[in-house]
């Protein structure tokens, strides 16, 4: 890879082809594919960036009285339509994407019959934390890709596969700039859109996750209905010999993330009474924030077991997550194993 210095223009395409290179069986037709999901992130951040100003804001739907609702229950806002509908656009003229799944969308969609065409799988969740928008807090697009192996004719089995399987998983945040993160499994890379180029250009290089932080992210207004191990690390996190610790919860996962990925801590959605299977979607929102921890040396579990484990069963499953930094994760997880060590002497 050429060296660079400070100040150089290095766009998102130009890494990927430097990447590329480093690959000689690569074919150009994943970054390719990319290129499709990073075009529709910059037309997402342009509405995003204009939501007070075009007529974006609020539910997706004209009478108050016939607000559509999306698979998972949600009331859709009108930015999460138009941003669902930009990947597909998009990534439907990539000519190399076989089924495409969304948060907004009850069933896949298949692009491109089974063959050499359609090879890949993409997943995502088009504006995580939407419902955020009016009030301008950072909100997110989140995207996993997989291989959509050429023998499988049945969609399911093609996107059911485990977080392990993931070729490639992102997110973009449209925060105070519009940053995307990327990898592929081996380094998480940092890219930060400017819009006097229209290019996400590189800002951060082979990102590691610091190893421990004092600061957990939590919804506290649940804390009484999380399961006894949990109360008990939140406990004892706020009084740790002392230590000065914080807690920062923005309520929008994309931006609460990004801020552990940079400087460290943890994020907690344990099971609650009002999802006992956890909040959170395994398949495109747990599995590629696990997948991006993971290649940045943090840890993702759903209080069991490693995140991307997981044999889904359901596009749309939920998940508890707990992801971060990997001495924070062991520290939750080391109460969880305290208490069914006790559960089973009982
Ligand atoms: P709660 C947004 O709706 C979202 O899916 C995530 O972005 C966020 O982390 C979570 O829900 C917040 O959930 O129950 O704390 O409002």
């Amino acid at each position: 890879m050429p060296s660079r210095k400070p100040g150089d223009i290095y766009t998102f395409q130009q890494h990927l082809l430097d990447m590329q290179r480093e690959h000689p069986t690569a074919t150009g037709e994943f970054s390719w594919l990319l290129s499709g999901i990073t075009l529709a992130t910059k037309v997402i951040s342009s509405y995003v960036r204009r939501a007070g100003l075009i007529n974006v804001w609020g539910e997706a739907g004209e009478n108050p009285d016939e607000q559509p609702v999306n698979i998972q229950g949600e009331v859709q806002q009108k930015l999460d339509v138009l941003a669902n509908e930009t990947l597909k656009r998009t990534l439907g003229y990539r000519g190399n994407v076989g089924i495409v799944a969304s948060e907004e969308d009850n069933d896949p969609r298949v692009l491109q019959e089974v063959g050499r065409q359609g090879k890949y799988v993409v997943m995502f969740d088009p504006l995580d934390g939407s419902s955020n928008i009016d009030s301008n807090v950072s909100v997110g697009t989140i995207f996993t890709i997989l291989a959509r192996p050429e023998w499988e004719r049945h969609t399911d089995h093609s996107v059911l596969q485990r977080g392990l399987q993931q070729l490639g998983a992102g997110y973009v945040v449209y925060g105070s700039s519009t940053v995307l993160v990327y990898t592929t499994g081996h380094a998480v890379h940092m890219y930060t859109l400017d819009p006097q180029y229209g290019a996400y250009l590189l800002t951060r290089e082979n990102i590691k996750i610091p190893e421990y932080s004092p600061q957990y992210s939590v919804n506290e207004a649940y804390v009484e209905t999380f399961p006894e191990p949990y109360q008990k690390y939140l406990q004892w996190a706020k009084n740790q010999n002392g230590e000065a610790c914080s807690s920062r919860y923005i309520g929008s996962l994309v931006a609460d993330f990004h801020r552990i990925l940079l400087k460290g801590g943890i994020f907690l959605y344990p099971p609650t009474k009002k999802n006992p299977e956890g909040k959170l979607r395994l398949m495109y929102e747990a599995n590629p924030l696990a997948f991006i921890a993971d290649a940045a040396g943090g840890k993702a579990t759903d209080g069991k077991g490693n995140i991307l484990e997981i044999q889904p069963n359901n596009l749309h499953q939920r998940t508890p997550l707990i992801i971060g930094s990997k001495k924070n994760v062991e520290q939750v997880m080391k109460f969880v194993s305290e208490h069914e060590t006790v559960a089973v002497k009982k």
